[in-house]
């Protein structure tokens, strides 16, 4: 693994726990991690149950004990690593966004597809059970007939104005801001759930312009003492309408200043039978509502998605026993190890990197020259 922080540690512990709850044919060993502070490194190595460490992640790459390299590092070093990793022929995992640009993306994926290493990148809150089983609902059209999706992704973390320019707002390490951290997860849900997106109009707005300067590299709860202060050159906030090729809706806000909201992910979609709601706050359950329940029982239900028939579920506990955020990555992880042990890069991979790109760079222009823009026009290559 390449980085330790937050990322890092769901990461590891979903490694950890993986073996205990699924049988794979592969599992994971956590061989090395790599960082540059080698203090740092070497008490997380121990902490998280790593073997060894290194203070530079080439070493990694370099090593033959190790198959497969997870990167949860800052955005602009996704790219070198990836690429590097597939040609040394390691399988990857990466977190999102895949790259800082779109054409860096594409690189990535190129360097995946030729050295044929087993590719994932990590939308995680797909793989909550209820995220699923509502997937199963759509699919086996109980919702009929999809119309809406409207979606929100509320934090409240930078509404500080003294909180430190950390590396998420920083557009040389990250991208953007709320669009590429929070919408992107959105997109990959809408992308999932209701199909590909066809056209969008966005609009991104910064309200603080200046913070002052990070004491280290910092995450969600960082300080600085600094009075000096720099230019925040990345959206506080983005928005966006979406035409799917469905011809469905879609509405998206992304914000990190929707005050009381700490993860707030959540979305309803409505279709011609039915509708769903989910609130990763409450991620165990997902409101139904089906257009047919008889009178006087009509309207939402709240299914708690514990049962051995919601996928992932009945690996966990009894049902009613829920289980959090932890379990999205366990259950990422374990496609991904089926993934290795079949030579097949299973869903979201950087095949869905790509598209999620396209998206938020289609948002990203569309904000530019304030109209609408076609989703494919982005595409840098037919057929990815
Ligand atoms: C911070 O906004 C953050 O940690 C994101 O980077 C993650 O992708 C999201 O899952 C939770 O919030």
């Amino acid at each position: 693994m390449v980085g330790y922080k937050f990322m890092g540690k769901a990461h590891s512990h979903a490694y950890r726990d993986l073996p205990f709850y699924f049988d794979c044919d592969v599992e994971p060993v956590l061989q090395a991690v790599a960082g540059r502070d080698e203090e740092g490194v070497k008490e997380a190595a121990e902490k998280m149950g790593f073997a060894t460490y290194e203070t530079d992640w080439r070493r990694l790459i370099e090593r033959d004990d190790i198959d497969l390299i997870d990167i949860v590092t800052p955005n602009n070093t996704h790219a070198e690593i990836a690429i590097a990793a597939a040609e040394a022929g390691k399988h990857i995992l990466c977190e999102k966004p895949l790259a800082l640009t779109l054409e860096d993306a594409q690189r990535m994926y190129n360097a995946v597809k030729k050295n044929n290493v087993v590719h994932m990148i990590c939308h995680n809150y797909r793989f909550a059970p209820a995220i699923q089983f509502a997937k199963k609902l759509i699919q086996e059209g109980r919702l009929g007939k999809i119309y809406h999706m409207r979606a929100t992704y509320l934090q409240d973390w930078i509404m500080d104005p003294q909180f430190p320019s950390v590396w998420r707002l920083k557009k040389e390490v990250t991208g953007s801001g709320a669009l590429g951290d929070i919408a992107a997860h959105s997109i990959d849900m809408a992308r999932f759930l209701v199909g590909e997106f066809e056209e969008v109009t966005g609009m991104m707005e910064t309200f603080i312009k200046e913070r002052p300067v990070a004491d280290s590299s910092g995450g969600l709860s960082a300080k600085s003492a600094s009075t000096v202060m720099e230019e925040v050159d990345v959206d506080d906030a983005s928005a966006f309408l979406v035409r799917f090729e469905n011809g469905a809706m879609g509405v998206f806000e992304a914000t990190r200043f929707a005050g009381g909201n700490r993860n707030g992910n959540r979305f309803e979609i409505n279709g011609s039978k039915g509708s769903i709601r989910w609130d990763m706050e409450q991620m165990n359950n997902l409101e139904v509502y089906f257009a047919d329940d008889e009178d006087g029982l009509q309207g939402f239900r709240n299914i708690t998605c514990t049962e051995e028939h919601h996928p992932f579920a009945g690996a966990y506990w009894p049902a009613g026993h829920i289980i959090g955020y932890e379990h999205t990555f366990i259950n990422l992880m374990t496609e991904l190890m089926k993934g290795v042990s079949e030579g097949t890069s299973p869903s979201p991979n950087f095949e869905d990197g790509i598209r999620n790109q396209e998206i938020l760079a289609a948002i990203e222009k569309s904000v530019e020259t304030r109209g609408w823009v076609n989703v494919k026009q982005m595409r840098l290559v037919e057929n990815v």
